[in-house]
């Protein structure tokens, strides 16, 4: 062992002994039992950036401490390769999407080499090449030939300038980021998943997926969105509209039916179109409607617009007429893209109504409470407590009743039905971009949509090809498009659109279990064996469409016979992002010019409180931003590489599980850095100093004094303690808080005699096994000077000693109505009858005591005694 901690040398020397020794290669063990730990692959855009790596290494602290559990542990890796940033990289530099792609992968995978990671490389997987989407494609056909996939008109973003469809993030205000041009919405035909047919299971099979975070949960609930409402039909008024006819809007509050003033249909409506016909403004008003993002965000969000059709429709119950408008915020994809408004009750009927200055009826009210219009938020939304009002013989319910009143009389009179829906859509996967997998359907004029045969897949993507941004490359390549149809041999073209990238990242976990496989897409033994993944970690940006398409596609695979599990992820973690301070100046046009957290220095307060700060460069100051997400608009990334190569993996990831639970935010900050690699030196330095007198003996049955008890004490405190931290609470920061307070125990503890030395060499070795599945480098090389031939990777997580827990005698703090007056050592298997009463002796309680009465005496066994007195 050498004096000088140096990780370099020592975490090369570790991950070579593992490459040679394969440690990290897994097979399937009949009998023993498996964990799967599994972190979300990334994207190859160029280098790890901070989210990866703590992402990484927190599956690997898990991986490694289940490994010394004595499970066989698969942790893998791979790159989820298709995607747009390719397509802009390649038309910035002229280079091929799929050599940039390469090349990023060949890079990042030695970053995560240098990290120490204990992963299985021989199961790597990545997303666009053949051997890997052909399965994809395999399924699509299958699934095309059941009817899970069809094809229908959607609407996209298009471009009219640079003649392309845009992704929702590619339209900014409206406009196309690159050209600029108005963006317009079109209908094309696309492909769809049908998940919308496994909605109810992907919602109720949630309830058995106890490992996830309630939050995530919710988060997929909402999207799911089921929702108990009715079916409501007003007949049209044939005098206004022209033509006998029914109109039916879809409500989840059919017991406000009598609050509704006026009803609202989206600009794709048969009553728009018709109105439009004879009146130009609404032709108008829907050409704009059309125009502008299809994401659904925006659509929360934008004011309210509407206009009324001139035509009525009737109330079903009453009779009334009611006025039709068309208004924008009424959704085409959404129920009969028709609402029944209610004002008084609905947040966006209230704003439409309150700008066109439309009836507010009031069906609902609490006992004692007048309606208020500016406080209308009280009468919507929560329905406990609430009675109907101004609803005729429906007067006086509450909502349950009032429900099940106006269904009632609805079906009755076949003007309505209860209804039960979702507010999933089915999932639209076909993509107008080249650098995706492509989608293996052939279109032939006499045999329509034909999959591709299984013996003629993979249709495989040409990775030559540099896009310009002006629409797909494959629809412009004859040598990729033109083909025969399967079925009839006659000349047909192949689809040239691609798939969502989404596609492939729903269906890697299981291919991880049989990456080689070739007669199939995943070997059913093998993902059987090794699924559900055991426990999944990654950013909680995931937490509903990635999540909720992988839960989806395990649930296709099953269906197809492939795996045997409902649910994909037993256990998810979700982990906090890592956030730095921001530092700008302000622009002369009113921008923010952001600097690096590097190029900054900091001036501090006597209590090291940053009071100021200025450019490196230039020394003059530059304003304190507040911390943010790391991100490159706000410039305060920190690149891990810097760190990793000034101090080490071992301190990068010392420092990252250290600063904060995982499930939290972690501040990035040098001197926590530095804190990390210190503490790593004084292992170092106590390790050194203590091999270099010679190995002691092994620990026997001695006697220990009561200085060396408390060393073994706080040696098995320590395994207690983070064994429950880590394994139980996944509370990395904590459980390497018992292993500083053990090393301080352990600096401090005597050295002289053999019992002395062979106590520390047991300190010593716990501290290297502890941190093992943490800092696995510095532990492995502190292992191997302790004396050990095998590698602490084969090593088993340390067993706490019970009896050296046991103390002897007890120290504990007494108070007297709250205050503290004293402290009394009492033995350690002392009755709480002798506590009180050692208590009461005490010579300060008799003190603070006198001339009262002793009302009670609470013990809190090991901590204190507290007597109320008065
Ligand atoms: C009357 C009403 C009264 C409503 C009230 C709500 C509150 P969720 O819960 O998401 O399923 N709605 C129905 N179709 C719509 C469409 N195509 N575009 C926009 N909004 C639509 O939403 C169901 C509610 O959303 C329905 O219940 C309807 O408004 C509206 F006090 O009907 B409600
Ligand atoms: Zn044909």
């Amino acid at each position: 062992m050498h004096e000088q901690y140096s990780p370099r040398d020592i975490e090369a020397a570790a991950q070579s002994h593992w490459d040679a020794q394969k440690s990290f290669v897994v097979s399937e063990q009949p009998g023993k039992e498996t964990f799967y730990c599994l972190s979300m692959f990334p994207y190859p855009s160029g280098k790890l950036h901070m989210g990866h790596v703590r992402n990484y290494t927190i599956g690997d602290v898990i991986a490694r401490y289940q490994r010394m559990q004595g499970k066989n542990v698969l942790q893998p890796m791979g790159w989820d390769a298709f995607g747009m940033p390719a397509e802009n990289a390649a038309m910035k530099n002229k280079v091929a999407p799929a050599k940039w792609t390469y090349e990023n992968i060949d890079y990042m995978k030695t970053q995560l080499k240098s990290l120490g990671l204990a992963i299985d490389w021989t199961r790597e997987v990545t997303t666009c090449k053949p051997d890997y989407y052909r399965w994809e494609q395999w399924l699509f056909t299958k699934l095309f030939e059941k009817g899970v996939i069809y094809r229908k008109n959607g609407t996209v973003n298009w471009d009219p300038v640079d003649q392309t469809v845009l992704a929702n993030e590619q339209v900014i205000d409206g406009r196309g980021w690159r050209s600029g041009a108005l963006i317009e919405k079109r209908e094309i035909p696309m492909y769809y998943f049908k998940i919308t047919a496994y909605a109810e299971e992907l919602l109720s099979s949630l309830d058995e997926l106890d490992g996830w975070p309630e939050q995530v949960k919710t988060m997929q609930r909402n999207w799911i969105g089921k929702s108990f409402g009715a079916d409501v039909v007003f007949d049209y008024d044939q005098a206004s509209v022209g033509i006998d006819g029914q109109l039916k809007v879809y409500t989840t509050r059919p017991d406000t039916l009598m609050g509704a003033t006026y009803v609202a249909v989206a600009a794709e409506h048969p009553l728009s179109q018709r109105a439009a016909e004879s009146n130009p403004a609404i032709a108008a008003f829907i050409a704009e409607c059309k125009a502008g993002s299809v994401a659904e965000a925006d659509m929360a969000t934008m004011e309210k617009k509407g206009l009324a059709t001139g035509q009525f429709v009737i109330h079903p119950l009453t009779g009334d007429k009611l006025p039709v408008f068309v208004a924008n915020y009424v959704l085409w994809g959404y129920g009969e893209g028709a609402v029944m408004a209610v004002p008084a009750h609905d947040e966006r009927d209230f704003e439409f109504a309150s700008k066109y200055e439309l009836p507010i009826k009031q069906v609902y009210a609490a006992e004692g409470k007048d309606y208020d219009a500016s406080q209308w938020q009280d009468w919507y939304g929560d329905k406990a407590g609430l009675t109907t009002l101004n609803s005729g013989k429906y007067d006086g319910k509450d909502f349950t009743a009032a429900f099940d009143a106006i269904v009632a009389d609805l079906e009755a009179c076949a003007h309505g039905a209860r209804k039960t829906q979702f507010r999933l859509r089915d999932w639209g996967i076909s993509r107008q971009r080249y650098w995706g997998c492509p989608i293996p359907i052939i279109h032939c004029d006499a045999c329509g949509d034909v999959p591709v045969p299984e013996d003629q897949l993979p249709v495989v993507l040409p990775e030559d090809v540099v896009p310009d941004g002006a629409g797909s490359p494959l629809a412009r390549m004859p040598e990729f498009y033109s083909c025969t149809c399967p079925k009839c041999g006659a000349a047909a073209k192949r689809e040239t659109d691609t798939m969502d990238t989404f596609v492939e990242s729903s269906w890697y976990y299981a291919r991880y279990a049989s990456p080689q496989y070739t007669a199939g897409m995943v070997d059913p033994a093998a993902a059987n064996h090794w699924l559900p993944v055991d426990q999944y970690i990654g950013g909680i940006e995931h937490a509903i469409l990635h999540l909720l398409y992988a839960r989806f596609f395990h649930k296709l695979m099953r269906d197809e016979g492939l795996v045997s599990s409902n649910e994909p992820f037993k256990n998810l973690l979700t982990q906090g992002m890592v956030v730095a301070e921001t530092y700008y100046r302000t622009l002369d046009n009113g921008g923010k010019d952001w600097f690096n957290p590097a190029d900054v220095e900091l001036e501090r307060d006597a209590k090291a409180k940053v009071i100021s700060a200025k450019l490196k460069t230039d020394g003059l100051p530059v304003e304190i931003g507040g911390t943010e997400k790391m991100s490159k608009s706000k410039n305060n990334g920190v690149d891990p590489q810097s760190m990793i190569d000034a101090y080490g993996a071992d301190t990068c990831r010392l420092f990252m599980m250290f600063a904060s639970p995982p499930d939290m935010s972690l501040e990035w900050s040098d001197s926590g850095v530095e804190g990390a690699n210190r503490f790593l030196r004084r292992v170092w330095r106590l390790a050194h100093s203590h091999v270099s007198g010679g190995l002691p003996s092994a620990l026997g049955k001695h006697e220990l004094n009561d200085g060396q008890k408390a060393v073994r004490r706080a040696i098995h405190l320590a395994i207690k303690q983070a064994s429950s931290d880590i394994g139980l609470h996944h509370k990395f920061n904590t459980a390497i808080a018992q292993v500083m307070t053990l090393m301080n125990v352990l600096e401090k503890a005597p050295s002289e005699t053999a019992l002395d030395r062979s106590l520390l060499h047991e300190g010593l070795q716990t501290v290297a096994l502890l941190l093992a599945p943490i800092t696995p480098h510095i532990s492995h090389e502190i292992w191997r000077s302790l004396g050990h031939n095998g590698a602490i990777i084969d090593a088993q997580w340390p067993q706490v000693d019970e009896s050296a827990l046991v103390q002897d005698s007890l120290t504990l703090v007494i108070q007297v109505n709250g205050k503290l007056r004293g402290q009394i050592e009492v033995p350690a298997s002392a009755s709480r009858e002798e506590v009180e009463a050692a208590a009461r002796a005490n010579e300060n309680v008799l003190r603070f005591t006198e001339g009262v009465t002793i009302r009670k005496v609470i013990v809190v066994p090991g901590k204190l005694v507290n007597i109320v007195a008065n």
